[in-house]
């Protein structure tokens, strides 16, 4: 008798910039010779993510789910603070509950796959209580993995309990200190608080998988495998870039099916009608709300451009609450003076399909790591514009690769000029060493995840780890 796949058991966290890779990466093992689990938290903080989980076991019904119910957890304790992080603080809190119910599985479970914002809790319960190994699927770049992995040693030699000065990760970069998460100056913060409870423990991980290749960030790939970062630190296997294999049918608000979500028509129809490499595609990922100012200037600055634009406008953080008119936040006579040159849409759309789309030339992007990697994969150049969290780590990532340009001093807490939105966003369309770069880039991920490519024998050597 053949022996039984291992039967692999993910719990992921919340947000669709956390969800996507974990489906991403389910997807590929769809095909090899394992099972599959999913733990899914209910209900889902936003409408995209309820949307997506239904996509996922739509498309695989193979895949089991495993329902998590979280405990009651008092978020008034927390006034202003981001939903998702609220959400990770909830499902951190609600942890004692996987170990019965991954005990439970059906087959037995062979091993856990989680999200770094519950490493330091998932991980005692797979090891120590269940006897089993736990991996990480790493949703940022590795760089910004080995700042996670490093930050406790640098605050034993800062002696300090929060980010009070550049840090310099042996073997990868010294990052200034404006470049870290800017909330993990603050010590009382709860992400503050969750991030250095991880760090410390994902070395205690059985390996970490992270959604990037080799030729994007060599050195630090390299220094976390020799043990420069963290002596003795797990396995990293880069498996990027990972890509959707999941037909979104419920999610795609404005996919072609749904006509005039959009003010201008379906993105999709209308980007089929625009020239080659003629349209900047504008999104700052599906959890930063642009202020009403600042949405004005991006909209004088896309207008002055002269150049095609398709732009998905989020103005709350989550979705679900989102419910402004685009002519009211646009401004009377904006989405008139652009018709035919510009599509403006409140929905979501698949990115992906975007990108791969000839007519777009250049991505304005928020840096979000899968943002990132999917521009990366088809090539599109970025203009970059850091919100948050890990995305100023990220910035230099696609900076030092070369394939977009970062505005340093564009941040989000001044207003940046529509004036010079529009001339940067002019100049990087015209760069043709920019082009040519991205282009490379495109063809060195091509390369990571063929037959034989970094990626593809990563994802081979951790899959020959699995044991039944
Ligand atoms: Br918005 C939007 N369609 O309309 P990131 C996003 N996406 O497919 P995050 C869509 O969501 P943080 C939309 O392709 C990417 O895979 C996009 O993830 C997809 O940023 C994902 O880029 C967004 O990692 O912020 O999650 O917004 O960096 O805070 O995780």
């Amino acid at each position: 008798d053949a022996p039984a796949p291992p039967h692999l058991v993910f719990v992921p966290s919340a947000g669709m910039g956390h969800l996507l890779p974990f489906t991403r990466f389910i997807a590929d093992l769809a095909n090899e010779n394992v099972e599959i689990s999913v733990v899914t938290a209910l209900p889902t903080v936003s409408a995209a993510e309820a949307a997506h989980f239904a996509d996922l076991f739509a498309a695989f019904p193979r895949i089991r789910r495993i329902d998590f119910n979280l405990l009651p957890f008092d978020e008034s304790a927390f006034p202003g603070a981001d939903p998702f992080l609220l959400r990770w603080e909830s499902l951190r809190r609600s942890a004692q509950l996987l170990g019965p119910l991954i005990a439970a599985a059906v087959p037995r479970a062979s091993a856990v796959v989680t999200d770094v914002t519950l490493a330091s809790q998932v991980i005692p319960i797979a090891k120590d209580e269940l006897n089993l190994p736990c991996h990480i699927l790493f949703i940022s770049c590795a760089t910004m993995l080995s700042l996670v992995a490093y930050f406790p040693v640098y605050l034993d030699g800062a002696k300090a309990d929060h980010l009070v000065g550049d840090v310099d990760i042996p073997g990868v970069l010294r990052l200034p200190v404006s470049s870290p998460p800017q909330v993990l100056r603050n010590p009382d913060s709860l992400f503050t608080k969750q991030f250095i409870a991880n760090g410390r423990t994902i070395a205690k991980s059985d390996g970490i998988l992270v959604n990037t290749f080799r030729a994007l960030e060599p050195e630090a790939l390299s220094a976390l495998n020799s043990g420069k970062v963290v002596p003795g630190f797990p396995p990293v296997y880069a498996v990027g870039p990972l890509k959707s294999s999941i037909t979104m049918t419920t999610s795609t608000g404005s996919s072609d099916k749904d006509e005039g979500a959009a003010a201008g028509g379906s993105p999709m129809a209308w980007l089929g009608e625009q020239p080659a490499g003629s349209v900047v595609y504008v999104a700052f990922g599906n959890r930063h709300g642009v202020s009403l100012e600042q949405i004005r200037e991006i909209a004088a600055g896309l207008e002055a451009s002269g150049c095609g634009f398709l732009w998905v406008l989020k103005t709350t953080v989550v979705d679900r609450e989102d419910t402004a008119e685009l002519e009211d936040v646009l401004g009377r006579g904006f989405l008139g003076r652009v018709t035919g040159r510009g599509l403006v849409t409140k929905e979501w759309v698949d990115q992906e399909a975007v990108l791969q789309h000839p007519a777009v030339g250049l991505y304005l992007s928020h840096a979000g790591w899968n943002s990132v990697t999917e521009s990366a994969a088809y090539g599109v150049p970025m203009l970059v514009w850091p919100t948050a969290g890990d995305q100023r780590v990220i910035a230099t990532v696609v900076a030092s690769a070369g394939f977009g340009l970062w505005m340093e001093h564009w941040d989000w807490e001044s207003l940046v000029s529509g004036a010079e939105i529009g001339e940067k966003v002019k100049e990087v369309m015209g760069n043709e060493g920019i082009k040519a770069r991205a282009a490379k880039v495109s063809e060195e991920a091509a390369k990571a995840v063929a037959e034989g490519g970094s990626s593809h024998r990563s994802m081979q050597e951790f899959l020959a780890k699995l044991k039944p």
